[in-house]
């Protein structure tokens, strides 16, 4: 039963979730007005979803796509019309609506008759989701007025004919939310080299932020830590490469890194001047851990802690923690310990940290190969993997980080400074890297979490991840997966689930969060309680329905499934996996697995037999002692 969750189901999920996320709309638009047919996604969409992975002879990727395309629908019509029989609905014509289906009715439904369609519908075992398809109002995406908006081409809606696949589908999702202005959840904090704070598409965006950066010669501001995370420039010059902390560094200009990043997810927007942020009304909190050639490990990793709101020694306590931190920086080795448990802690406390995959076109290193953190590749305007970014398994979502083959039309543009060494003018300018893949993530995180602030970080991943478009694929390249092939298509196992979209994910924000309590691991034979109780619809809904099933392990019986708190029998040795899907009153829906393992307690060591009572006690101390968090969670977001 391992459960299948390739791009195309998700994309049937996102699509679900963005009829799911209206459905309070369209309920109350629905009365009294005529419904041309009914919207219909069936529950497992996921079997035929996974046959469509074919390899054919085809003359290129979009024809492959349409040919699965074709054959996907074509089987969901059949589909639709068995269900038309067997629920006793009018007579329809079945097709497509979006990713979902559609039975076009033959006349117009309306009151009584629409509704006994929709509830034989619904009724249906396979059914998961049925809407009327009824006429919906005009809403205009909100532009915004920066004179520089047309030039953030990764800002707009993707358009494929203007050679823009990569596009982050923002003006579309400003209509719902522009971000939230105070609480929480309006917090995005850029640890990075600072801040320019006079840059006029800055001001009035700022916190008070903090610089972290302890050794003088890096900081390059006179003094070791202090409050003021200003960003006095970070550049390195020959007189710098003489001091052995510098000896391996490179001759560089100054980067004004952390300025642009904050610009990405946060510029002063609808002001008339300059470039618009991500989040219209979020507050960049500036944690300062960088200086002349870089960060060191001490600093950056005392940085996330403050940004999220946790004691650091020597500092005081963070008054504004972030719910979402940027953390721009790559590194040459695998994610260790001192990274691993400090991103444990910061998440644990609900900061969810967005990390760059790293510049040398190679697999992930730290922080991006880092459990628990969300990594952001980068690809260019046409949705190729941009030459210089890294790749991985465990690279969440691609998103926008510019390139130089169409040199400004294809670079992002954010808010810097003039300045080569010392700072200069406030200006805008054109950057590329993955570094400022990773602040797309962040802003639409805090335009989920201004939607939904109860989701977790690991809700918001997840929730992104499944909104992804699918990977574009570019005439001529090679699919990603050598270190140093440069500019690749992206695969799923390359680039994350495919290309941020921020239409989908705020709408995936709005469904309700299962949360499950962790399982510790158990003997054979014990009855474990799978707790959903913590699980929260967004304000305004209720969840109204609890459904628990096993979905791996030997079969074992199920109390109480139907209720947030259920029962059951770990009957051997094995790993089990438990899902939880609610539903709020709004019909959307949402699931959450659980792992629970059961395992023999080692046998006691030495003694050889006739210990009796007395190997048993030890054994259950032995086992007390290495009892151990075993768990995992994964959500399905669908609605
Ligand atoms: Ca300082
Ligand atoms: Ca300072
Ligand atoms: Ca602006």
């Amino acid at each position: 039963m391992r459960r299948l969750l390739p791009t195309l189901v998700i994309l049937c999920a996102s699509a679900l979730a963005g009829v799911g996320a209206t459905s309070a709309m369209a309920q109350s638009q629905t009365e009294g007005r005529e419904a041309a047919g009914l919207i219909i996604v069936f529950k497992d969409d996921a079997n035929a979803s996974a046959k469509l992975g074919g390899e054919g002879p085809w003359a290129s990727g979009r024809d492959r796509v349409r040919a699965q395309w074709d054959g996907q629908a074509r089987k969901g019509r059949e589909r639709l019309a068995r269900l038309k029989k067997e629920a006793g609905l009018p007579d329809a014509t079945p097709g497509e609506a979006g990713n979902a289906g559609l039975l076009r009715f033959d006349r117009p439904l309306r009151g009584q008759a629409l509704e006994n369609a929709v509830r034989r519908a619904r009724l249906h075992p396979d059914v998961a989701w049925v809407e009327p398809d009824v006429l919906v109002p005009r809403l205009a995406p909100r532009m915004p007025n920066d004179a520089l908006f047309s030039q953030q081409w990764h800002l707009q809606a993707p358009d494929l004919a203007a050679g823009n696949a990569a596009g982050l589908n923002l003006p579309s999702p400003w209509g719902d939310t522009t971000g939230s202005s105070s609480g929480p959840t309006a917090v995005v904090a850029v640890v990075d080299s600072g801040i320019r704070p006079s840059h006029p598409d800055l001001a009035g965006k700022l916190l008070p932020g903090h610089d972290l950066v302890s050794d003088l010669s890096v900081a390059n501001d006179g003094d070791g830590r202090d409050a003021d995370p200003t960003d006095p420039g970070d550049w390195v010059d020959a007189n710098d490469r003489t001091k052995p902390l510098f000896a391996g560094c490179d001759l560089a200009s100054s980067s004004w890194h952390g300025t642009f990043i904050a610009g990405q997810i946060a510029a002063a927007t609808d002001n008339v001047q300059g470039v618009a942020g991500i989040n219209w009304n979020a507050r960049i909190l500036p944690v300062r851990v960088a200086g002349k050639c870089g960060a060191l490990l001490s600093d950056l990793l005392d940085g996330l802690r403050w940004a999220a709101g946790l004691p650091v020694s020597g500092l005081p306590t963070n008054p504004n923690p972030a719910r979402v931190i940027n953390l721009s920086f790559g590194g040459d080795v695998a994610c260790d310990g001192a990274y691993q448990t400090t991103i444990d802690a910061v998440t644990n406390a609900g900061s969810l940290i967005v990390v760059a995959a790293g510049n040398l076109d190679t697999t992930l290193t730290r922080p991006a190969d880092c459990r628990r953190v969300m990594a952001v590749a980068s690809v260019r305007k046409d949705g190729a993997k941009a030459a210089y970014s890294n790749f991985g398994t465990r690279v969440a979502v691609a998103a926008p980080g510019g390139s130089t083959e169409g040199g400004t039309t294809t670079l992002l543009l954010s808010t810097d400074n003039s300045g080569s060494t010392t700072p200069g003018a406030d200006i805008y300018s054109y950057k590329q890297g993955s570094s400022f893949a990773a602040p797309q993530a962040a802003g639409i995180a805090s335009l989920m979490l201004a939607v939904n602030p109860s989701l977790t970080p690991r809700q918001l991943i997840e929730r992104m991840k499944a909104g992804a478009r699918p990977h574009e694929a570019v005439a001529g390249l090679a699919a990603c997966g050598t270190p140093g092939t440069g500019v690749c298509n992206c695969t799923t196992a390359t680039c994350g689930t495919g290309l941020l979209d921020a239409r989908t994910s705020v709408q995936l924000a709005t469904g309700p969060a299962v949360v499950i309590r962790p399982l510790n691991e158990v003997e054979p034979g014990t009855v474990i309680t799978l707790d959903g109780q913590q699980s929260v619809a967004i304000p305004g809904a209720s969840i109204v329905s609890y459904q628990w099933v096993q979905v791996s392990g030997p079969p074992v019986a199920l109390s109480s499934a139907n209720t947030a708190v259920a029962t059951a029998t770990l009957v051997s040795e094995s790993t089990y996996v438990f899902s939880l899907t609610v539903v709020d009153n709004f019909g959307r829906s949402g699931e959450d697995t659980v792992r629970g393992v059961a395992v023999m307690p080692p046998p006691p060591a030495g003694g050889g037999g006739g210990g009796g009572a007395t190997s048993h006690l030890w054994g259950l101390s032995l086992w007390a002692w290495v009892i151990a968090v075993a768990w995992f969670q994964r959500r399905r977001p669908r609605g």
